[in-house]
C-alpha cells in the first residue's frame, strides 16, 4: 500500500537525486555546507538551525554562536532554501513576562507551523537550559511564552497538530552540563503554557544510539505513523559522536514505539561534520517535506559550526526503519 505523507506540498524545496551507484537512504548535498560559519559579522558558527516553508519562500531561526561565543537565535529568509540570509542581529523576543524574558542564551531551535502560526522552541537558559516556547506569523516579531518544562531539559520538539485535542511536544531531560545520559520523553499541554501527561517514549540502546538521544526535527505524520528523526550519541576514546537514525511512532499515541532503527541514517564522515568547534557531530533540528513525492531535505548542524542538507525519501526512510528495527 502506498504511503501517505500529511503536510504541505513543497514542489520548490531543494533536491538532488541519490548519487549514481548510491544505495544510503540519506545522501549529502554536492554543495554542502549551505551556510558557512561566518555568513554575517556576528557569527563563530552556524549550525543546528531550523527551517520551513513560508509564503512560497522559506525562513527559518538559526543558532548562531557569535564571537564573543554567546549562545543567540537569529531570523533568516531564503527563496530556495539553500541560499540564506540571516539578520545580523539576534532575535528580540516580546515577552509579557520580564523574568521569563529576560533572555540568558538560545541554542538549537525547532519550528513548526500548528493551526495559524509558526512556533518556535529551543533550549533556553533559565538558571540551567530548559525548553523555551514562542510564536511569529512573519519571522519579524516573536513573541515568547513560558519555558514549557522546568530545568534541566533539552531537545523540545512539538508536534505539527494537536493529539487527543491537546499540543503535544518531545524533550529530554538532562543535566546542566554535557550530559552523559539522556531518553525522549512525551507531553502535552492544552494552551502551550501547562505541560503534563509526560510518558517515556525511548532510551538509549546500543552502538551509536548508546549515550543519550534526543528529537530531531518536528515529526512527519505518516499513514504508518509518525516518522521521527533523532540524535544518538555514542562515547569513544575522543569523546561524544553524534548521529542520526529515525523511528516510527504510534499516530494516536506517540509514546508507543512500532519500530527504530539499529543502524543510523547518517554519522560525521565528511570533513564538515568530522573538523569543527566540536568535532564529529551530525545534529538535525529540521526537514523540509514534500507531500506529494516525499522528498525530504534534512536540515543539520556539522561539527557544531555550519549548517548542511542531506535528503532522501520519506517512504524509503520508513521502510528503512521498519526492515532495521531494534524493537
Ligand atoms: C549538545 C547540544 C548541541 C551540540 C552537541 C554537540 O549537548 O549542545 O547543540 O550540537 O551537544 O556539541
Amino acid at each position: 500500500m502506498k504511503l501517505k505523507i500529511s503536510g504541505p506540498e513543497v514542489p520548490n524545496m531543494p533536491w538532488e537525486d541519490r548519487p549514481a551507484g548510491s544505495s544510503d537512504v540519506l545522501w549529502r548535498y554536492s554543495q554542502n555546507p549551505v551556510i558557512p560559519r561566518d555568513l554575517i559579522p556576528c557569527s563563530n558558527s552556524i549550525f543546528n538551525s531550523a527551517v520551513v516553508p513560508y509564503q512560497g519562500e522559506f525562513r527559518g531561526v538559526f543558532r548562531v554562536d557569535n564571537k564573543a561565543r554567546e549562545m543567540r537565535l537569529h531570523a533568516g529568509r531564503s527563496k530556495d532554501a539553500v541560499n540564506w540570509e540571516l539578520e545580523h542581529e539576534p532575535i528580540q523576543f516580546i515577552c509579557a513576562d520580564q523574568e521569563i524574558g529576560a533572555f540568558q542564551y538560545g541554542y538549537d531551535p525547532r519550528v513548526v507551523f500548528i493551526e495559524d502560526r509558526y512556533y518556535v522552541t529551543w533550549c533556553n537558559g533559565y538558571f540551567g537550559p530548559t525548553i523555551g516556547v514562542a510564536y511569529t506569523y512573519d519571522f519579524e516579531k516573536f513573541y515568547q511564552l513560558e519555558n514549557a518544562f522546568l530545568p534541566f531539559n533539552r531537545n523540545g520538539v512539538l508536534f505539527p497538530r494537536k493529539i487527543g485535542g491537546n499540543y503535544a511536544m518531545f524533550s529530554r531531560p538532562s543535566d546542566n552540563g554535557h550530559t552523559p545520559f539522556g531518553d525522549i520523553f512525551y507531553s502535552e499541554s492544552p494552551d502551550m503554557v501547562y505541560w503534563g501527561k509526560h510518558r517515556y517514549v525511548m532510551g538509549t540502546t546500543e552502538g551509536w544510539q548508546s549515550t543519550k538521544i534526543g528529537a530531531g526535527p518536528i515529526p512527519i505524520e505518516t499513514s504508518e505513523g509518525w516518522l521521527l528523526i533523532y540524535h544518538g550519541v555514542l562515547t569513544s576514546c575522543n569523546g561524544f559522536v553524534y548521529s542520526a537514525g529515525a523511528a516510527l511512532l504510534d499516530l494516536d499515541k506517540p509514546w508507543k514505539v512500532i519500530a527504530r532503527s539499529k543502524p543510523y541514517l547518517i554519522s560525521p564522515q565528511t570533513l564538515y561534520e568530522c573538523v569543527g568547534d566540536v568535532p564529529n557531530v551530525v545534529f538535525p533540528c529540521a526537514a523540509l517535506v514534500d507531500s506529494a513525492t516525499g522528498r525530504l531535505a534534512l536540515y543539520y548542524g556539522g561539527a557544531d559550526t555550519v549548517t548542511a542538507v542531506a535528503f532522501g525519501y520519506v517512504q524509503e526512510i520508513v521502510q528503512f526503519v521498519k526492515e532495521n528495527s531494534l524493537v
